[in-house]
């Protein structure tokens, strides 16, 4: 396949990060901050825009947060911080670079509605704003590994996806549930570049979707999701690299045929079905051994299933044959 730019992860995380333009942009915010100049400086600082409330209408499910934390699920580093985690992204629909959180500001995520087919029942059409009410939601703490080598740590709420999978009630025949971003191009400028195959789609076993891990966020920090993570829902599956966490999803369909997915279209040997987080099988280009955390630069060693194999190793033990790592 031709691709004329050099994707974010192809790069080496040194040239991938704008750390430079990070630095600059905090003490920028710190003088400002100091000198009582924010209101003046904000429209120069992508980030301080990032969770904004710039629409017009009040967000419908404002009052489901914050939401009551499930201690299940602990961290063993500290919560990353808010505005990077909104401002530092991946989400390639609004550009390739990790600054695209101004321009995920004109995402329309209302109205939003979720369509699930395939192998269901009954296929159905439902407005995320109706779901949500069916659903039992909750804050989780959960690690984010990056395939380039980023972590970080987030309050998400939501809930899990084997609740969304009960409401769908698949056949018996569904072995696989594919998700999908929306596609348009009005707001999206990044899916005019046509060399990538939108809509982003992922893929998950039912094993998988099922597994009490696998987690719909539909919020963060006790609000509703900010734009440039996904809103107004994405999915969390915190044992594999994050492009499995498909973002903004429009459409879940039940399948009996392994989905291909988005980057597994543009390049399988470097980006899976399975896909999940082992420090002992590097990228074909780059050592996986430890991450960077955001905010706080510090290196971690990165644990196998990103440290959630107690969860979801079982899982795999059927499955040896597979590429589990890639
Ligand atoms: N639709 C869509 N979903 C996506 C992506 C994307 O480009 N488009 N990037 C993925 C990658 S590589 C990562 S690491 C996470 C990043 O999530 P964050 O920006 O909230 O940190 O989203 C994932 N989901
Ligand atoms: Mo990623």
């Amino acid at each position: 396949m031709f691709i004329k730019k050099k994707r974010g992860w192809e790069i080496r995380e040194s040239e991938a990060t704008p750390e430079a333009v990070f630095r600059d942009r905090r003490r920028l915010i710190q003088a400002a901050a100091a000198g009582g100049i924010a209101a003046v400086a904000a429209p120069l600082l992508g980030w301080v825009g990032a969770g904004r409330a710039a629409d017009a209408m009040p967000d419908p499910t404002a009052d489901l947060y914050p939401a009551k934390r499930n201690e299940r699920y602990q961290l063993d580093r500290p919560v990353t911080d808010e505005k990077q985690v909104e401002s530092y992204n991946n989400f390639y629909e609004f550009g390739s670079d990790k600054d695209i959180a101004d321009a995920a500001q004109a995402l329309k995520i209302r109205p939003w509605t979720l369509t699930i087919d395939g192998l269901v029942d009954k296929p159905t059409t439902i407005a995320f704003d109706d779901l949500i009410r069916k659903m039992p939601v909750e804050e989780r703490l959960y690690r984010h590994r990056c395939v380039e080598a980023w972590s970080m740590a987030v309050p998400w709420s939501g809930f899990p996806l084997k609740a969304l999978v009960d409401f769908a009630q698949p056949l018996g025949t569904a072995k696989y549930l594919q998700m999908e971003t929306f596609k348009d191009t009005s707001f999206a400028p990044g899916q005019k570049q046509f060399w990538y195959p939108w809509p982003y789609t992922e893929g998950l076993t039912m094993a998988e979707a099922t597994n009490d891990l696998a987690f719909i966020v539909t919020g963060a920090y006790g609000k509703p999701l900010a734009k440039p993570n996904g809103a107004p829902l994405r999915l969390a599956t915190p044992w594999k690299y994050g492009f499995k966490s498909v973002k903004s999803i429009v459409k879940l369909s039940f399948t009996d045929k392994r989905p291909a997915t988005f980057w597994e279209k543009l390049a399988s040997n470097e980006y899976g079905f399975w896909a999940n987080v082992n420090p002992a099988v590097p990228h074909p280009r780059w050592s996986q051994a430890s991450e960077r955390v955001l905010g706080t630069g510090e290196r971690r060693p990165t644990l196998i299933w990103n440290g959630y194999g107690e969860f979801v190793a079982a899982m795999y033990d059927g499955l040896k044959g597979e590429k589990l790592f890639v």
